[in-house]
């Protein structure tokens, strides 16, 4: 099957494509242009075959529904490989596979699986397209739904072709549903020969190769080579009352409140204070050191790919606003009439529906253990263009970034860490974030609470061997003559009976507000062996009336807990063996002499 085209004269491109559509062998192959038209149609087929259900659209205006498999509705990190020619390079953290096993694996699987399919081609840039962060990428999929939900996230089609010209430096991506049997299945990452194969899945982080396989995995990969950063990470701007604007880059794990932080909506007495907020990005952040020293980001998609259930007009209204047109939902509730629900949506449940498997559906439902049966899976998306957040930032499509002021570290820990911490230095800071802990959520598979160290929010997407990954981010420092300053956040802290102490959500803005006046140095602060924590006074909490023991509580630091927990650390820094940087051996010493006040 030839791939004719009159959309590029990549001759690397165009032979690519021949020899991966003579593996996969699909009927027909069909270039993405970018265009509405091809984007309609592409819809309507999907329609007639099921693949997509038309929602209400004079309720919903352009918004589609999509159920994945049920064994297929989280990234499957298990299955994701790392493949080097060198173990040591993938590191202690990631799955290895040589790259000779990982194609032939995986081209097993790939083999004849678009029989009766048709092959798209995607060309995208990841990043405003021409800037000198951008990056551009070629996904090939069988998947309407995978090319529905790249034309949200990404910069798609005949531009991208046309800035990549006749011998432009791409990376290839390679997505098959084929059987989407979780025996067959891998998601593998070739970053020596920028490369990606992920085969046997329909779902979300891995099929949508541009956003973890490529801004992460392979970016992270290419900034340890080229001297920048690909994190995990939200950046939103902070309007401060005298109208200057400063932005933050802030790294939680997966499911651990990004996107709400990105779109937060100031509470009452702050508006009147005069804070607004920017959206940029909720999801990943790529940074470089600009010229005057500083570090400048973008976020490389247009679109996000946000957490359903939970999102409501009082704890996220300006993602309610984003998701009313144009938006592709997955694995949430189908209502009767063709409109959406999810668990902590705004309203009444529906009195009946049908739920993420497609099974009818009632509130009373309970399983054999007496529990609720939710009727959206707890990982259920919304696929929306950020340029319909009333909160995106007009700095979106700058080639030059915006400037970072702080970066921001975060999990989600019932107990330990207190609301919000500032590190002593930069090498602190890498500390903190190296050492970041979270409980584990419904966007992974595994054991929901448990938890696990998650460097930077960076375990699952590093692209190459953390040890080096952490000796990167010191190295940044040491570049910087104006670094942003470091913090750690906790939203989660909680009582004995598993209440959450702080309010959260719009609330949040109020240690961002401390954050920025550190910044600034305005603000006061205690000196603890983990870092600068706020007094009470310096946080304005006006209007929350949190009683003056549970702010102590949030802000406590317990030495004790804290000696245990330098235990776990030096445990998990035991993995990296010689290959860690000796910087973090040192903070790591530095935190038990003030924790034992030696
Ligand atoms: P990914 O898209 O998986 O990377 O997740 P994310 O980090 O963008 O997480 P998101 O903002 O979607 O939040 C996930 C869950 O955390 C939702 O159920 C939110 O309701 C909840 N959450 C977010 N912010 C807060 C907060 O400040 N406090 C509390 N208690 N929950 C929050
Ligand atoms: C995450 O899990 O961090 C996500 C969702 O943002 S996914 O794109 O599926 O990885
Ligand atoms: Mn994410």
């Amino acid at each position: 099957m030839p791939a004719e085209t009159n959309m590029t004269r990549h001759q690397k491109l165009l032979g690519w494509l021949d020899e991966m559509a003579a593996l996969c062998r699909p009927d027909q192959i069909v270039w993405i242009d970018g265009s509405d038209e091809q984007r309609d149609q592409l819809r309507a087929e999907a329609f007639a075959t099921g693949e997509l259900i038309e929602l209400n659209q004079r309720k919903m205006p352009g918004c589609v529904y999509h159920r994945t498999a049920r064994n297929d509705v989280a990234r499957t990190e298990n299955l994701t490989y790392i493949c080097t020619t060198k173990k040591d390079d993938a590191g202690p953290t990631n799955n290895w596979m040589s790259p000779e096993e990982g194609y032939r694996r995986a081209g097993e699987i790939f083999k004849g699986s678009m029989k009766g399919r048709t092959m798209y081609v995607i060309p995208f840039s990841l990043g405003p397209i021409g800037s000198v962060f951008s990056k551009i990428g070629v996904e090939l999929t069988d998947s309407i739904y995978v090319v529905l939900n790249m034309l949200i996230m990404v910069r798609c089609g005949q531009a991208v072709l046309d800035k990549l010209g006749s011998d432009g430096e791409f990376t290839r991506c390679l997505h098959g549903k084929a059987e989407r049997d979780l025996n067959r299945r891998l998601i593998l990452h070739f970053p020596e020969d920028n490369t990606i194969w992920s085969v046997g899945s329909g779902y979300g982080g891995n099929v949508l190769l541009s956003k973890k396989c490529m801004a992460l995995r392979i970016a992270s990969h290419q900034a340890h080579q080229e001297g920048w950063l690909a994190e995990h990470m939200l950046i939103l701007g902070v309007e401060h009352p005298s109208g200057l604007i400063e932005y933050l880059a802030a790294a939680f794990p997966s499911a651990c409140g990004k996107t709400n932080l990105a779109m937060l909506v100031p509470p009452e007495g702050m508006t009147r204070k005069g804070y607004r907020i920017w959206t940029v990005g909720d999801d990943i952040a790529w940074m470089r050191i600009d010229t005057d020293g500083a570090l400048w980001g973008v976020n490389p998609e247009t679109g996000f790919f946000g957490v359903a259930p939970g999102t409501n007009l009082k704890t996220n209204p300006n993602a309610i606003a984003t998701v009313r047109r144009n938006t592709i939902f997955t694995n949430v509730l189908l209502r009767e009439g063709k409109t959406v629900w999810w668990e902590g949506a705004d309203g009444e449940p529906p009195a009946r529906g049908s739920d993420w498997q497609g099974e009818p559906w009632h509130p009373d439902m309970v399983d054999e253990n007496g529990k609720p049966i939710p009727g959206a899976h707890p990982n259920a998306r919304f696929t929306a263009p950020i340029s319909q957040c009333p909160s995106h930032s007009f700095r979106i499509e700058h080639h030059h970034g915006i400037p970072i002021s702080a970066v921001i570290f975060g999990g989600r820990r019932a107990r330990l860490a207190p609301l919000v911490y500032q590190a002593y230095s930069w090498q602190h800071g890498v500390f903190v974030g190296a050492t970041m802990a979270s409980e584990r959520t419904a966007a992974q598979y595994g054991k929901l609470g448990e938890v696990r160290r998650d460097p930077m929010a960076m375990l699952p997407f590093c692209g190459y061997n953390m040890a080096d990954y952490f000796r990167h981010w010191l190295q940044m420092g040491q570049r910087m003559t104006r670094p942003p300053k470091i913090f750690h956040v906790n939203w989660f802290r909680a009582d004995e009976d598993g209440e959450f102490l702080w309010p959260g959500y719009g609330e949040n803005l109020r240690a961002l507000e401390w954050i920025l006046d550190r910044c600034r140095g305005e603000a006061d602060a205690v000196a603890t062996p983990i870092g600068y924590v706020p007094t009470p006074e310096s946080l304005d909490l006006t209007g929350l009336e949190l009683p003056p023991e549970v702010v102590e509580e949030l802000l406590r630091v317990d030495n004790h807990e804290w000696l245990k927990e330098a235990d776990s650390i030096a445990e998990f820094f035991k993995k990296f063996d010689d290959r860690l940087p000796h910087a973090l051996v040192d903070e790591l010493d530095s935190l038990r002499r003030r924790l034992t006040g030696q």
